[in-house]
């Protein structure tokens, strides 16, 4: 990480009383001129530090506008937040077209190989509030906003390719029943709790996105190892007019990895802001996280004749049947200059699309058409959001629409309606609409086809609610569907309601048999019968590409691997390891007792943290370089037999030097494949070593 120098500091002596506080000077070119403190009337002050008094011991006196304006501005700082997907964080980068398909749409951003088109991206969670911990069991959301030439596209997904519902008319309900209980505000940012459960076991169409948020995928190791789903069926327009459906697709170029929920629940403690900073410092060191953006093409044809609809948003298309093509790459160059400004401010909205890409009927994506606009209206205060830097297009825009709160832009002139003609009295007569070029929505919606017969039902194939749950979970490797089964094992175990707990059982049991025994042993509790399907669900055969252990172990690029040190060690050994560790392309972090500098043998050696500030669970992998007589002083803290028991039982490699094996032996944490010498140690780190779980924990 670039350090940032120390600003000096001089002491300043002011005001009758003589009080001193310490003030920095301006520094560089831009500070100096930006050097005076204003008002925001442009007033300069003089004196920030003391209100206006009526004498030393005064009164504060009402006319001080300095102060008032500053705690004015101060007490309005805080806007509504999120209703959902509160907690964020974001980043600028560019999208580049690898493989144009001009052939699939007209949207300029895919017409050329090259051709790039800057965008910025926001990570977030789902049910906490903004200043919830980055790693609970929950959804991560997955928006990008392309500031394309022909206006702003927003690809506003989440890292999981379904969703809990099928209709926007459930999402509401869904929200409330997922977040803090009611009466009592608790929990933050878990699903464990008896509303969120009492709405899954009532709402079977669940069940596919629930076998999601047990999974791994719902507590990953950082942002930069997601991957993203646009989730709904779209549809591409090319530019003789002939479209094909899409479902869109992020593929980390990082790789996949998500934690252990043991790991995940004490990161939170440790460092709640661990993915924030993970993204930001990855892409302030210049390791800059990308994906490529891949798509699934297919025929309205085809998907009449799927066993599931394609506009159900609880379903999925196997990559397996229709693979994924990759048109483009994005990456995330750089971060937020301001959190606020950007990250906060950002405005996403599925309804922001381009020509050459259009919706389906997809009842889910309808009713999102109309929520986002709306709801930007209440949290960012005003219709002119769009004029916020972030929202802004990149490209020009002009239209009628006029005035309104915090309106920024001065439009000139009088022609503020169309038609008109003032052009032909001399006059500018402002913007007109485009008919070759402007958006054109696709003549025909894929299911819009039955008539005008105003209906409120869902149509026959979205009664099957379990197939695709089934397919989900018989396509995990054995140690991840023992995660999933123990993580619905762990949730309802907070779940008060018997009979809440008794019918979430009841449809597992149309899931996966296995499944719901494994669920039922680890509640200690009867299967109860199985509850009747709307519709028989079918076997599918399993995708791998669902596992994310099926992609493969993870690689020590952009990971980070921590090196315990203390008096005594060795330091051309720990030098060593760590330019090993940093050619592999991995973070070494320094981690000692102490960190302000201790003896080692060949020198001084400083760490970047101290053992009890710098757990093993922020490590991909930890190696241990100690002499016996350290040794033996740290055998018997609890702090430090915690940092290797943790990073034995989540199942990491660990790089013992003998003083280091024989304390792991001495704790009873028996070296297995997964314990290595230190010259072997970049090899095998950061793999996970998931033979050794059932030996550290019970698993469902
Ligand atoms: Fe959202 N969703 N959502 N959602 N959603 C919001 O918009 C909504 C859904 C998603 O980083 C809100 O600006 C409805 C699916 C992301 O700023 C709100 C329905 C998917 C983000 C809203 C859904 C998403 C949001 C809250 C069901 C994946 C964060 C604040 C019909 C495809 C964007 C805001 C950011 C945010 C409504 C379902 C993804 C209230 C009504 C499905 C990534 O407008």
């Amino acid at each position: 990480m670039p350090k940032k120098p120390a600003q000096p500091a001089f002491d300043t002596k002011i005001g009758a009383g003589g009080e001193t506080h310490q003030t920095v000077p301006p520094k560089g070119a831009h500070d100096q001129a930006e050097a005076h403190l204003t008002t925001n009337q442009g007033i300069r002050v003089s004196d920030n530090q003391n209100s206006l008094k009526a004498g030393p011991r005064g009164p504060v006196l009402l006319e001080d506008f300095v102060l008032r304006e500053k705690i004015f501005h101060f007490d309005h700082e805080r806007i509504p937040e999120r209703i959902v997907h509160a907690r964020g964080s974001g980043a600028h980068g560019v999208f580049e077209c690898t493989d144009p398909i001009p052939e699939l749409t007209s949207a300029g951003l895919f017409a050329e190989k090259g051709k790039q088109t800057p965008v910025f991206t926001r990570f977030s969670t789902v049910a906490g509030g903004a200043g919830s911990v980055d790693t609970p069991r929950d959804v991560r959301g997955f928006a990008v906003k392309f500031y394309t030439e022909e206006g702003n596209w927003d690809l506003v997904g989440n890292n999981i390719p379904v969703f809990f519902i099928q209709d926007a008319m459930k999402f509401p309900d869904l929200v409330h029943a997922v977040k803090m209980e009611a009466d009592r505000g608790y929990p933050q940012a878990a699903s464990a709790h008896d509303t969120f459960w009492d709405f899954v076991g009532l709402m079977p169409e669940t069940l596919h996105m629930i076998m999601w948020a047990m999974s791994d995928r719902a507590i990953p190791r950082s942002l930069r190892f997601i991957e993203g789903f646009g989730v709904h069926t779209f549809r591409l327009v090319n530019a003789t007019g002939e479209s094909k459906l899409v479902k869109f697709h992020w593929k980390p170029v990082q790789g996949m990895q998500s934690t252990c929920w043991d790991e995940a629940v004490k990161i939170a403690g440790a460092d709640p802001d661990y993915h924030r900073r993970d993204l930001y410092e990855a892409i302030d060191s210049g390791d800059f996280p990308a994906w490529d953006l891949g798509v699934q093409i297919f025929e309205e044809d085809w998907a009449m004749e799927q066993a599931y609809d394609v506009l159900d948003a609880t379903k999925l298309i196997p990559e397996e049947v229709v693979p994924v093509r990759i048109i483009g790459r994005m990456t995330l160059n750089r971060n937020p200059d301001n959190f606020f400004a950007e990250t906060e401010q950002v405005a996403f909205c599925p309804a922001n699309i381009v020509p050459g890409i259009d919706f389906t009927a997809d009842p889910l994506l309808q009713g999102r058409l109309f929520s986002y606009l709306d709801t930007q209206k209440s949290r960012l205060g005003t219709a002119n959001f769009h004029q916020i830097p972030v929202n802004a297009p990149k490209c020009p825009f002009h239209n009628f629409q006029r005035d309104g709160m915090m309106q920024t832009q001065v439009p000139t002139g009088r022609a503020n309606y169309e038609p008109n003609s003032l052009a032909e009295a001399g006059e500018a007569g402002g913007p007109r609409e485009c008919p070759a070029t402007g958006f054109t929505s696709f003549p025909r919606n894929l299911g819009e086809n039955e008539g005008d017969t105003r209906i409120r039902i869902r149509p026959d194939l979205f009664a099957d609610h379990y197939s695709h749950a089934r397919l989900f979970y018989r396509s995990q490797t054995p140690i991840e569907q023992a995660h999933l089964a123990s993580a619905i094992v762990f949730e309802l175990s907070k779940v008060g309601l018997d009979h809440v707990r008794s019918r979430v059982l009841s449809r597992l049991r149309n899931v996966d048999e296995d499944l719901a025994k494994r669920v039922a042993d680890g509640l200690a509790t009867d299967l109860p019968e199985a509850a009747e399907a709307a519709r028989k669900p079918v076997d599918m055969p399993p995708s791998p590409a669902l596992s994310i252990l099926e992609q493969g172990q993870p690689s020590l690029p952009g990971r980070k691997v921590a090196i315990l040190f203390a008096e005594g060690s060795n330091l051309e050994a720990i030098e060593k390891l760590k330019a090993q560790i940093e050619k592999a392309g991995g973070t070494a972090f320094l981690v000692a007792p102490k960190v302000g500098g201790l003896k080692v043998k060949g020198g001084t050696l400083k760490a970047d943290g101290q053992l009890a500030g710098s757990p093993s669970v922020l490590f991909d992998a930890v190696a241990s370089i100690i002499m016996p007589d350290a040794a033996k002083a740290m055998a018997s803290c609890s702090t430090t037999q915690g940092w290797f028991a943790d990073a034995y039982a989540h199942c990491k490699t660990i790089g013992a030097c003998p003083a280091t094996r024989a304390l792991l032996e001495q704790w009873g944490l028996k070296p297995d494949e997964g314990v290595v010498e230190i010259d072997a140690f970049t090899k095998v780190a950061p793999a996970r070593h998931w033979d050794r779980e059932p030996k550290v924990r019970m698993l469902a």
